[in-house]
Order: structure tokens, then sequence, then C-alpha cells
């Protein structure tokens, strides 16, 4: 999968799982110390769908993402400060500490918005599709969501309206396995296929290891180049998992659920994408171990310094506080 890719751009998609990873797992320790007082959805696992989509998607390409939507807001190129300042309640959080983990935004990047509640990210970029269709553009328009969302009607009247209207939509399934703690196999018939029943509602469908962040590199630039040639909707089928308990900075197991397993886990923490990602640029002998290691440390150092800054911050205005809310 990683042949038709260039070398600079393997090594850029590298060092941006290793920071959307490492500052996840950075404000997961700080979220421990009860100092961030929002609801939060860490994606750590699942970083390869958003670095792969996302460096595939231009900069004037739009993205709406959902509740698990720090990763998205990194790729697509949300600053690690603006979160880290989110998510700490600070005015110069990227919502002006409004908004909190499920409420990110950064337009000039083109990361529109997340929301917490289900399907609606789709049916918002099925809406943005058609003002760009209705303007002549040439962006996608683009929606990051979970499996549950495959059981949201809104979902198929989506795809349905964005199918015969031939909208510029990207929709990316993180199929993680899980809604909260429901596996798929009491949610869905045995044997599902996702792909199978979008491809019912007109659009085009395409199933891949969500893991593999070169795989879905190329399969989102395979899903781009179809959309922008005017072909219609392309629907994204990526398997992944998350680590994490479903919201909060703990493992399931260290809070003795039983919907999984800590084997189970670990299990899937075998197939780690940046893990994968490492072990293939030193095997195609593009940077040795050790290089790969001095490039986490600079990001891990860069991250720390944007923590540290975010959280020195000011507080909002008591007095402002309902600027800016709509
Ligand atoms: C319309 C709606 N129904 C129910 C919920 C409650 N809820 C929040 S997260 C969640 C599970 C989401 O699972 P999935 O979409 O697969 O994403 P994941 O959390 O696995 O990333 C549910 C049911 C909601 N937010 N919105």
């Amino acid at each position: 999968m990683s042949d038709n890719i260039r070398t600079e751009i393997r090594i850029k998609l590298f060092k941006e799982l290793v920071c959307v990873r490492k500052t996840e797992q950075t404000l997961a320790e700080r979220y421990k110390q009860q100092e961030m007082r929002t609801p939060t959805h860490f994606g750590i696992g699942q970083e390869a769908v958003a670095v792969g989509v996302c460096s595939a998607l231009n900069r004037d390409d739009v993205v709406y993402s959902h509740h698990r939507s720090h990763n998205h807001y990194l790729a697509k190129g949300g600053s690690v400060y603006g979160l880290a300042a989110e998510l700490f309640g600070r005015e110069t959080g990227c919502s002006k500490g409004r908004g909190g983990s499920v409420h990110l935004t950064c337009r000039e990047e083109g990361f529109i918005a997340s929301s917490a509640i289900l399907g609606e990210t789709a049916a918002a970029a099925v809406g943005s599709a058609l003002s760009i269709s209705m303007d002549g553009a040439k962006q996608i328009a683009g929606a990051f969501f979970g499996d549950a969302v495959l059981e949201e009607g809104i979902f198929y009247e989506s795809v349905n309206y964005a199918s015969i209207n031939n909208l510029p939509a990207l929709l990316v399934c993180e199929n993680n396995g899980f809604a909260t703690e429901s596996p798929l196999s009491v949610r869905q018939p045995s044997g599902i296929d996702f792909c199978k029943r979008v491809e019912a509602f007109g659009a085009t469908a395409l199933s891949i290891d969500g893991n593999d962040v070169e795989a879905v590199y190329n399969a989102a630039q395979k899903a781009i180049s179809h959309i922008r040639s005017g072909k219609g909707p392309f629907f994204l089928h990526c398997i992944t998992y998350r680590w994490c308990e479903h919201v909060g900075p703990f493992f399931d197991h260290e809070m003795d659920r039983t919907y999984r397993t800590k084997e189970d886990v670990e299990a899937w923490m075998e197939k780690c994408p940046i893990k994968r990602s490492r072990a293939k640029l030193i095997i195609d002998e593009i940077a040795s171990s050790d290089q790969l290691d001095e490039w986490e440390a600079e990001i891990q150092s860069s991250i720390d310094d944007d923590i540290s800054r975010a959280y020195s911050d000011p507080w909002p205005n008591p007095a402002d506080i309902f600027e800016n809310v709509c």
C-alpha cells in the first residue's frame, strides 16, 4: 500500500500520528488532575483514520466531527494549544473556552465543528456539500462518525440526499466495534456489511484497515478523486479500535468494567497505527529507529510547551460569558 506514497508524505503521516497520539495521551494524564471540566472522549488507538483522511484533503475542504473529535481537529490543522486551552476552559481555547471537548472548531483550517448528537454531522456535511455544489466550488465536505451512526435514520436520509444530488460528500465511519459499551454483535445482524447497506442508497463505498495510516491515505485519495470528478458521495468504512474507556482517561479494566477484557484491548494495541508506521519506515530504510525516537521526542516537547502555555492562560471574563455562544 505504501509504494505509491512519496517519502516526505510517509514521514509527515508518521509525525502527525505521533502528534495526535502524544497530545491525547498527555491531555489524558492531565485530565486525571480534575482541572478539565468537560466530558472528554479520547480517540487513542484510532488516529490513523483522522490523519490518513485529513492528509489527503486540501486545506479549504471542510470537515465535521462527533464527540470523539480531538484526532480530527488536530489532523485537519487545529492547534494543540487551542485544544488544550479549550479543555482547560480558557478564553484562548479554540471555542473560547465555551465549548469544551465536544464542541471544537478551527474554521481557518476547515475544521468547522464537532457535535455530540449522533448522526448530526453526516447531515451537516451533506448540507455543506450542497452549498459547495450550488456555488459551483470544488471543495469536499467530510464527516467523521462512529459505527453507532449507522443506526441513525438521519444518516441514510443524508446519504440518499447526497446521492440523488451528486454532492461532494465524504462520509467516514470509524468502526471501533462499540457504541459506549454495546458491541456491534448485539446491535446488528451477524455478518452485517455496512458498505453494501450504504451502496443501496447510491453512494460508492470502501472498507479498509483503519489502523494502517498509509492504507487510509491511499483509500482517501481514491475517494477524493472520485468525488472531485463529480461522481457523488463516497463512504469510507474504517475498522479500528478505541483503547480507553468510552468517556474519560482511564482503561476499562482500571474501572472494573466487564464489557471487554484487558486482553481484548492489548490484542488491538499490537495493531497500533504508530507501531506499524514505525516498522514500515524502518524496513523501507526511510528512517532509523533513533531518528524516529528523536522526532517523537521533539514532538512531545512541543506538545508539553503548548499545554503549559494553555494552562497559564486566563479564564473567560464572567461578564462576557454569553458572547460567542449561539
Ligand atoms: C442521537 C444520539 N443518541 C444517543 C446519544 C448518546 N451517545 C453518546 S456517544 C454514544 C455511542 C457512540 O458510538 P459511536 O457513534 O460508534 O462512536 P464511538 O463513541 O464508538 O467513537 C451514544 C449512544 C447521542 N449522543 N446522540
